[in-house]
């Protein structure tokens, strides 16, 4: 596939994993993923816009909601969906599921249930690639409810102490589960990571991947060159449910206005020449990669210790 800007491709990537994900809502209902998913859905221009500008070689640690990191960051489709459907053609070997994807050969070093749990395993990895001198930038990714764990101010202090280069990457969705962010933090997230003697900025236009790639290129390069830790927090909007495949502003807890707002905005849907241009190559590699799955085999019994330490 070619592209005439970064516009274009940022688009094409995006899109990719708008119509994976869309794929899994269509799939779920048949039982055949064996694993619970916590969808991106409109969140997907933030995980296109952090990879972009990354190297291979650059670890990345996800969290829980983690399709579009994975994907973005490189990570094979057939993997994916092979792991959805618990096969031992899964990058996990089908034991792990939608929350702990792993693709190490492309840098996708890793995400967890465990709210927060990735963000000092980023920071570990940046104090060996300052001790290895190997001129990587590890970036950890977690939402807004991450920052109200021990571990994450732990995580920030230790970077900053040391000048790790590692790029603190915030997808603040104003939401945890269904708790408002209003309702839960005194603090505003960059003023406060700023505390620490990091450099912050905020991103409110997270539906934008060029300006996220954009802001993300800046900060990598200054990482890269020796300048310490970065601090990213961009804004977004989950358009599903918490967890699992369906829509949830009749449950109460917040009102249709703010998504319709985010969708106004979203290149995704408001660009059908583009989505018409990239639609059917999309489509052949999300169907390549379920038929993978499908006709993959289970993980037989001598697979159930492996891999257990
Ligand atoms: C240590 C820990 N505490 C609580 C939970 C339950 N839990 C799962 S997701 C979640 C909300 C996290 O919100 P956020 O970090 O903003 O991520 P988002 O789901 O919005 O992407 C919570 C509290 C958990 N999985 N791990
Ligand atoms: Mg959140």
């Amino acid at each position: 596939m070619t592209f005439a800007n970064p516009h274009e491709q940022l688009f094409y990537e995006a899109l990719r994993i708008r119509r994976a994900e869309e794929r899994i809502i269509e799939i779920y209902p048949t039982d055949r993923i064996q694993s619970p998913v916590h969808l991106s859905i409109g969140q997907e221009a933030i995980a296109v816009g952090v990879c972009h500008p990354l190297r291979i070689e650059d670890p990345l640690f996800g969290s829980y909601r983690s399709h579009a990191f994975f994907l973005a960051k490189g990570g094979s489709m057939r993997s994916m969906f092979a792991e959805l459907y618990g096969k031992a053609t899964g990058g996990s070997g089908g034991k792990a599921g939608s929350m702990h994807l792993t693709a190490p050969e492309v840098g996708f070093m890793g995400s967890s249930a465990v709210v927060a749990s990735t963000i000092p395993n980023a920071v570990g990895a940046a104090l060996a690639a300052q001790r290895r001198e190997t001129g990587q930038v590890v970036v950890t990714v977690f939402g807004d409810g991450a920052t109200e764990e021990g571990v994450y101010h732990e995580s920030l202090n230790f970077a900053a102490l040391h000048q790790l280069p590692v790029l603190f990457l915030c997808e603040n969705n104003g939401l945890a589960v269904h708790s408002k962010l209003s309702d839960r933090q005194a603090y505003g997230i960059c003023e406060h990571a700023a505390t620490y003697g990091i450099t912050t900025q905020r991103c409110r236009e997270g539906w934008d991947f060029v300006r996220v790639n954009d802001l993300v290129g800046q900060a990598v390069e200054a990482i890269r060159r020796g300048d310490g830790p970065r601090f990213i927090e961009c804004r977004t909007y989950r358009y599903q449910e918490h967890v699992g495949i369906g829509c949830d502003h009749d449950v109460g807890y917040r009102p249709r206005g703010p998504l319709e707002a985010w969708q106004a905005n979203d290149p995704l849907l408001n660009e059908p020449a583009l989505v018409e241009a990239f639609d059917p190559a999309i489509r052949d590699e999300i169907d390549d990669a379920v038929q993978f799955a499908e006709s993959s085999p289970w993980p037989g019994p001598e697979q159930l210790l492996a891999d257990v330490a």
